[in-house]
C-alpha cells in the first residue's frame, strides 16, 4: 500500500494523504453541508439566475436544502455569503474606474455585464463582469427568507476584498487568501463535504473544486443546486467527475428518507 523510504519508514506525506483520503473517511466519516450563496440577489434581485440562459430558478434550491437540513444529521451546516463592497472589481459599473491590462480585449468605458476583461493589477486579473450584487448588509445579500438556518450553523463571507473576486467559499479566485472554512471543517473533523446552492457553474462549482483539492470527499447535490448557463453547468459536472467527486440527487444522500 505504501512506499517506504531507505530506512523502511512510510513517507509521512504519503501517509498523510492516505489518512485524510481513506482511513478517516472510512472509519470516522463526518459530514458538512455547504449551502452556497442562497441570497436574494441571485434569486429575485440584480443577478437573478432565472434571467440567465439555463433558465434555472434559484428559489428551487430552498425547499431542497430545507429538506436536507431537516432530514439528515449533518455534523455541521455552512452558509456562505457573497459579500461585496460597493467598489468591487466584479461590478461592470466599476470597470471604467480601473486600469485595464494591455491584453484586455475590452476597455473599461465599453465594458458591460457578461464581458470578460483583464484588469492591470498587479497581478493582471481576468474578471467576468456582473451587475452590482450582494452589497454587504443590503437586502440582496440576505439569505432567502424561507431558507432554514440549521442550529449551530457556520457563516462564511467571501468577496469582501474590492480587488479580487471570490467564487469559492475556500479561496479567492487568485488563491491568494483563504476564508476560515477549511480551518473550521478541519477543527470539526469533517471528511465529507456536500455542496448545494447557487450558482452551479460559479460559486458551487468552484467551492466543490477546492473541496476536492483540500481532500474532502466531495459530493454535489444536483437537485439542490441551480446555475446560470447549461453549457457551463455541464462543464462543471464533467470536471468534478474527472476529479472523483460525485454528483447525486438528494434521495441518494445517506440518511435521506
Ligand atoms: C456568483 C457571480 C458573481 C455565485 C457570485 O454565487 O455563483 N456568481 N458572484
Ligand atoms: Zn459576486
Amino acid at each position: 500500500l505504501f512506499d517506504v523510504n531507505k530506512d523502511g519508514f512510510i513517507d509521512p506525506a504519503e501517509f498523510k494523504v492516505c489518512w485524510m483520503k481513506w482511513i478517516t473517511v472510512v472509519c470516522w466519516p463526518r459530514s458538512a453541508l455547504l449551502v452556497i450563496d442562497v441570497q436574494n440577489d441571485f434569486i429575485s434581485g440584480s443577478l437573478a439566475i432565472c434571467h440567465c440562459p439555463a433558465g434555472h430558478r434559484g428559489e428551487e434550491v430552498v425547499p431542497a436544502v430545507n429538506h436536507l437540513v431537516n432530514t439528515i444529521k449533518f455534523n455541521v451546516v455552512v452558509y456562505s455569503f457573497d459579500w461585496h463592497p460597493e467598489n468591487h472589481i466584479s461590478f461592470a459599473s466599476n470597470a471604467r474606474m480601473r486600469q485595464m491590462h494591455p491584453s484586455s480585449k475590452i476597455d473599461g468605458d465599453t465594458a458591460t455585464v457578461g464581458d470578460t476583461v483583464v484588469f492591470a493589477g498587479p497581478p493582471a486579473t481576468e474578471q467576468k463582469l456582473w451587475p452590482v450584487h450582494c452589497i454587504q448588509g443590503s437586502w440582496g445579500s440576505e439569505l432567502h427568507k424561507d431558507l432554514t438556518v440549521a442550529e449551530g450553523a457556520i457563516f462564511v463571507y467571501k468577496g469582501s476584498n474590492p480587488e479580487i473576486d471570490s467564487y469559492s467559499a475556500f479561496w479567492d479566485n487568485n488563491k491568494v487568501s483563504e476564508t476560515e472554512l477549511h480551518h473550521m471543517l478541519q477543527s470539526r473533523g469533517i471528511t465529507d463535504v456536500y455542496c448545494t446552492g447557487i450558482a452551479y457553474d460559479y460559486c458551487v462549482g468552484f467551492t466543490a473544486k477546492h473541496s476536492v483539492e483540500k481532500m474532502y470527499r466531495t459530493i454535489l447535490i444536483d437537485d439542490a443546486t441551480r446555475g446560470i448557463a447549461m453549457e457551463d453547468i455541464r462543464k462543471t459536472q464533467d470536471f468534478l467527475r474527472s476529479q472523483h467527486s460525485v454528483i447525486v440527487q438528494s434521495e441518494k444522500v445517506p440518511g435521506m428518507v
